[in-house]
């Protein structure tokens, strides 16, 4: 045991378990701060509670391993708010706070409402942190349930409005880091053996069997055991939009992502098969279209590490509780391959084509302003083989989900789990935690809008993202969902999604940052690699044509 501060022994366990960054607004944990500063861990101070929400999101999902981000008292709400994305998303964040101590609760004072049920919504774990001798148990905790199970953010609410009454505080401490909550997955428990001949006979039996592979295959590192099984067994595998790029997009058995934001071939595949295997993927109504695809009744084999998912939406769900990589070495193993779906699977690539013939106009269009179907094409051509793509939400989503092509098993790809904004900073997390990778956000003008303040603090940190901004100067995803509401007489309905024509190169450029604008499909190769080569925070702003909906039935 050694005598020392709480900051000492917050920055240590924090450098110990492998922090490289912290983000934050402040004032939190400020001697702490110091002593990581001694420590090497990067301080990147945000403009917003939410955008250091976002870069801790974006950090912890590139890389699994746990991100951090702190508030003060008041800043709590927006750290909260922040933490949406990252509790839908599965991502392990340590979230920290201040609150001012018992004399001040529940007698209105300045800046400060309870924090415990801000959180409660957005954490597996949410506790306070009163005596520094707590450290030793909390934070470890905190690591823990971060990272195991189903990852989640946690939050620990230290005592004093800047956490200063327990950083300051001094006790006798030992450092402990366990070495296994570092990262996801922690541990690789394996389903009973019957579950797994269950799973099997169901599987060799079915006629016209799916994959619906998602994230937790891809954090669990089963891309090869997902593509070994479907090619084995000749087996069409669709994808949840997080779970795009377990298996690359021009594999002949990929046929898209699934359910409401989805390419149409996919969808119509799970509605005619006759067993739906969905691998570190829960079964939301994204992901099912409500809940339709597969339609219940359905037979379902459901692989996740945790046994709250499994069965969850389809009732008589045959459980595979486990870790996906393990699980599925252990099918493949044993698993007959002579009876191969081979042509329930010629099927599947034949809706594939049709799709692609569908779509091929826009994919390969000239027009002005340009298409964004084009773009996401030049931007498919442009990534380089190890790339961490994020996508935002709205149509960016889709676009992204289903024409961004992900063809190498190096190349990641994450998106927002809903919320509007989220791309932009999460880049700038995912570049911090994965510096030698290229770092490549795809955005709607809707969704940039929200953190664009972020570019000086990339800029001050030198993060170099590439930040692709599809700008129709539209909410795009809106616009027909507002016409509708409508009817014939249109009235002023672009009130309610119309923006002013913004350069965000221009803007890019302000803040010191590199700033393309470009209006002609053939210059956004160029300009997208120049930005890459630059090695410099890049926005690169693509004049896009708003009449543009994607072909989802
Ligand atoms: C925080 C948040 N607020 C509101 C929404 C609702 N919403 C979904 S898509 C969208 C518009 C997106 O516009 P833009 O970013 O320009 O992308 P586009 O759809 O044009 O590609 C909105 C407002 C949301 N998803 N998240």
């Amino acid at each position: 045991m050694t005598r020392m501060t709480g900051a000492r022994y917050i920055a240590e366990t924090l450098k110990g378990y492998g922090v490289t960054h912290v983000f934050y607004v402040e004032a939190i944990l400020r001697r702490t701060m110091v002593e990581m500063e001694k420590l090497g861990i990067k301080r990147v101070l945000t403009h917003s509670e939410k955008a250091a929400a976002y870069m801790a999101d974006g950090y912890a999902r590139a890389s699994n391993r746990p991100g951090v981000c702190m508030a003060q008292s008041v800043g709590a709400a927006n750290l909260a708010a922040g933490l949406q994305d990252a509790f839908l998303g599965h991502s392990p964040i340590l979230a920290f706070t201040g609150r001012k101590p018992p004399l001040y609760q529940y007698r209105n004072a300045y800046q400060e409402i309870l924090h415990n049920t801000m959180f409660e919504a957005v954490t597996k774990y949410n506790v306070e942190v009163d005596d520094i001798k707590q450290l030793p148990h909390l934070l470890l905790q905190a690591f823990r349930e971060a990272t195991t199970g189903t990852p989640a953010p946690v939050h620990l609410d230290f005592l004093g409005y800047e956490g200063d009454l327990t950083d300051l505080a001094e006790a006798e401490l030992d450092v402990v880091v366990e070495h296994r909550y570092r990262s996801c997955p922690p541990h690789r428990p394996v389903p009973e053996e019957d579950a797994i001949e269950a799973a099997k006979e169901m599987i060799l039996e079915a006629e016209r069997p799916v994959i619906v592979v998602g994230r937790g295959a891809i954090v669990s590192g089963a891309k090869e055991e997902v593509r070994t099984l479907a090619e084995g067994l000749s087996i069409p595998v669709v994808s949840s939009m997080d779970g795009k790029g377990a298996i690359p997009d021009d594999h002949p058995l990929y046929i898209g992502p699934v359910g409401t934001y989805c390419v149409p071939c996919a969808n119509r595949i799970v509605s005619e098969a006759d067993l739906v295997f969905f691998i570190g993927c829960g079964a939301g109504d994204q992901v099912t279209k409500n809940w339709t695809l597969p339609p219940i009744g359905t037979k379902v084999v459901q692989l996740d590490i945790n046994p709250s998912e499994t069965g969850r939406n389809y009732p008589g769900t045959t459980p595979l509780v486990g870790d996906a990589k393990t699980t599925l070495n252990r099918i493949i193993g044993t698993i007959q391959t002579d009876k191969k779906k081979s042509g329930w699977s010629e099927r599947a690539r034949d809706l594939r084509k049709q799709y692609e013939l569908a779509v091929e106009p826009q994919y390969n269009s000239d027009a002005v302003p340009i298409r964004p179907e084009r773009l996401c094409r030049e931007i498919s051509h442009a990534l380089p083989d190890d790339a961490v793509v994020l996508s935002d939400t709205g149509y960016s989503a889709i676009w992204a989900g289903s024409l961004i092509r992900i063809t190498s098993p190096d190349q990641l790809f994450l998106r927002a789990s809903g919320s509007l904004g989220w791309a932009f900073p999460a880049g700038i997390g995912a570049k911090c935690a994965l510096p030698g990778r290229p770092v490549v956000c795809f955005s709607g003008d809707g969704a940039f809008w929200y953190h664009l303040q972020e570019i000086e603090t990339a800029v001050r940190w030198d993060i170099p993202t590439v930040t692709v901004i599809n700008n129709n100067s539209i909410l795009g995803q809106c616009q027909i969902g507002i016409r509708r509401s409508y009817g014939d007489d249109r009235g002023r309905e672009t009130d309610q999604y119309r923006f002013l024509d913004t350069n965000f190169a221009k803007l890019a450029e302000d803040m010191g940052a590199l700033g393309i604008r470009v209006k002609k499909p053939d210059e956004v190769g160029n300009a997208i690699r120049l930005a890459l080569e630059s090695n410099r925070p890049a926005v690169v702003d693509v004049v896009t044509e708003p009449e543009s909906f994607p072909i989802l039935t």
